[in-house]
Formats: structure tokens, sequence, C-alpha cells
């Protein structure tokens, strides 16, 4: 590979200590994370980020990002998303949905890369495979209100997330909207499983604290400050 990773390497292993010593507080184990909410901080070593990402930059080649709307209102999402896995998260004004096919080139989604399938083997227990991997790409001013997941046919299955790139304000409640908060910095390399009571949680993503991360995400998508990838089991089974 030469010596551009190793360069990027040592930068993002530089913006991780600063990280460490500005936001790395996390909140005492509270509700959710007795009930299925597991953090894993630094899951992923700066060296596995740089590989994983070229994962994800071969399959933004084969489906480029879209922007979502929102289904009644038509309004676009501040995230751009794609999808690898035999199905894919979309959303139009139609409503949402998992379909097979990308929304713009028609195309199968990529399939999902064995990285990623290791990751959730590592943490997933013993759920079945999962299906869907939806990519969500951050500006630096972009949010995701709080909701649920709720478009997947079983929800026995944790929804398992890896973050990368910079730093993000995280809220995890309880399944009712107004159920008390807990809040968290999902990292670069932090993985977050969401299984049992907490699949159904109210969750979102409040900010983005823009260069706290060195990873080279500008090479993958224009104006991209982080990137959060979800494993998912859609189908029953
Ligand atoms: C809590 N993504 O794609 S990942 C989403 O960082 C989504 O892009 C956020 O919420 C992101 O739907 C948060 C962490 C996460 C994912 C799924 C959950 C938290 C969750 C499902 C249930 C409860
Ligand atoms: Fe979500």
């Amino acid at each position: 590979m030469g010596p551009q990773p190793a360069a990027a390497y040592v930068l993002h292993a530089f913006a991780r200590t600063a990280v460490s010593q500005v936001s790395r507080d996390q909140p005492t184990p509270g509700f959710t994370q007795n009930r299925g909410a597991r953090h894993y901080p630094d899951f992923l070593k700066p060296k596995d980020q740089i590989v994983l990402l070229s994962d994800i930059a071969a399959v933004v080649r084969a489906a480029p990002s879209f922007q979502p709307t929102m289904p009644r209102t038509g309004k676009p999402f501040s995230v751009a998303m794609t999808n690898c896995g035999p199905l894919g998260w979309v959303s139009d004004t139609k409503g949402y949905r998992y379909q097979a096919q990308h929304p713009r080139t028609g195309q199968p989604w990529p399939a999902l890369p064995k990285r990623l399938m290791d990751i959730w083997r590592a943490v997933a227990g013993s759920a079945s495979e999962p299906e869907a991997c939806l990519i969500n790409f951050y500006s630096a001013t972009a949010k995701m209100g709080s909701h649920q997941d709720r478009d997947e046919a079983d929800f026995s299955a944790p929804v398992v997330s890896i973050s990368l790139g910079d730093t993000a304000k995280f809220h995890v409640g309880g399944p009712k909207r107004t159920d008390p908060k807990t809040r968290y910095e999902l990292c670069s390399g932090d993985v977050f499983v969401l299984g049992g009571e907490a699949r159904l949680a109210f969750h979102g993503i409040d900010r983005i604290h823009a260069g706290t991360s060195a990873l080279a995400l500008e090479e993958i998508e224009l104006g991209c400050r982080r990137i959060n990838l979800t494993l998912r089991r859609v189908t029953a089974g």
C-alpha cells in the first residue's frame, strides 16, 4: 500500500489521543445497557478501520450514496445513505422499506464484505446472519432525529452499529419517546450492539464533533465526516 496508509494511521492515532482526553467519558451503565445495549469502545483498531474503509469504498463505487426523503413531506434527510447485503433500507415519498435494488441504479446491492460478517459473528451472539448493512454518511452538520428501527420483520436479532470518523453524540432512550435517555460519544472504531429490550429503544444522533478524527472519509464521499454502518437481520429466521 505504500506510505499513504502509514501516514493516515499515524495521523489517526494522534487524533484519537486528543479525543480520549476531551470526550471519552461515558455514562455509568444504566437502564438501556442492562437491557441489551452494549458499547464496545475501540473495537476496531486504527489499522482495522482503514482496511474496513477500503471495503466501504468498493461498496460505494458499485452503489453510490443517495439522499433519502421523508415519506409524507418529501423533505430530504441530512444524512446520505447506501447499503450492501441482499436487502437495503430506503426511504422516499412512498415510505420506508427494505428492497433488493438500489433506488437509482436499479442494480442489486453489493455483497456484505467478509470483514463485516466477522464483526457480526463476534458480537451478535446466536442471531442468524445479517441481511442488510445500511451505510449512513454524515457531514459536519448532519443529525438523525430520535426514532425507532421497526421496519424489520425480526426484532429478536440485534442491530450492530460500527462508527468510523468523527465522534458523534448519540442518545438511547426506551421504547417510549418520553423515556429517559442515556448519552454516549460514539468514536471511530466503536461498535454498539442493540438487542433485547434496547432493540426498540428510541435513539438518534444529536451532533457530529467535526475534526475529531483524521480518518480519510473525504476520499469515499465528498464532505463526509462520519460513517455509520448498521448490520441488521430483516426477515424472520
Ligand atoms: C438503538 N443510525 O441507521 S447507530 C439508523 O449513527 C441509526 O447512524 C445511527 O439510528 C447512526 O437507524 C445510530 C446506533 C443504533 C442503531 C440501531 C439501533 C442504535 C440503536 C436500534 C435500536 C436502538
Ligand atoms: Fe436507527
